[in-house]
């Protein structure tokens, strides 16, 4: 049992997350998931980070959760004509040996139904759900109100 320790110890540390770290998941790797505080709990939430793919095949991001909303959901803010709206996705591709950002102005996770307040300088735990690298959860570090960015 004691032999097994340490194997357990640097699997835990392989797959653990960490701002501004990447995360890997078979050939994902999600790099600076951050979000914004939140005065209390009436507005949605706010999810960015980038997923990164060093596989040879496309994949797809499908499904987001997290215990701090009701109802996450996938956004792309589209501006036409000058005015932007934001509809919800079904899905974000990832392409072969490529990234693709979530950030302000593109693809975005909207949490609908904050369970609580965003408090500045905590975490949150995410799980993204890729149709073939499967389920990673990322801890997610809340910035500032203004923020429009990580800053790392
Ligand atoms: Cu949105």
């Amino acid at each position: 049992m004691k032999i097994l320790i340490p194997a357990l110890m640097a699997l835990m540390s392989a797959t653990q997350a960490f701002a501004c770290g990447g995360t890997v998941a078979g050939n994902i790797e999600i790099e600076n998931p951050w979000s914004r505080a939140s005065i209390g709990t009436d507005r949605p939430g706010v999810v960015y980070l980038t997923i990164r793919n060093i596989g040879p095949a496309a994949d797809m991001l499908t499904s987001i959760a997290t215990p701090v909303a009701d109802m996450p959901m996938l956004h792309e803010t589209v501006v036409t004509d000058g005015i932007a709206s934001m509809p919800h996705v079904m899905a974000v591709s990832v392409p072969a040996k490529g990234a693709i950002a979530l950030e302000p102005g593109g693809f975005h996770a909207m949490l609908m139904g904050l369970t609580q307040k965003l408090e500045k300088g905590a975490t949150f735990p995410v799980t993204l759900t890729f149709r073939d690298a499967g389920a990673v959860t990322v801890d997610v570090e809340i910035r500032g109100l203004g923020a429009k960015g990580p800053e790392c």
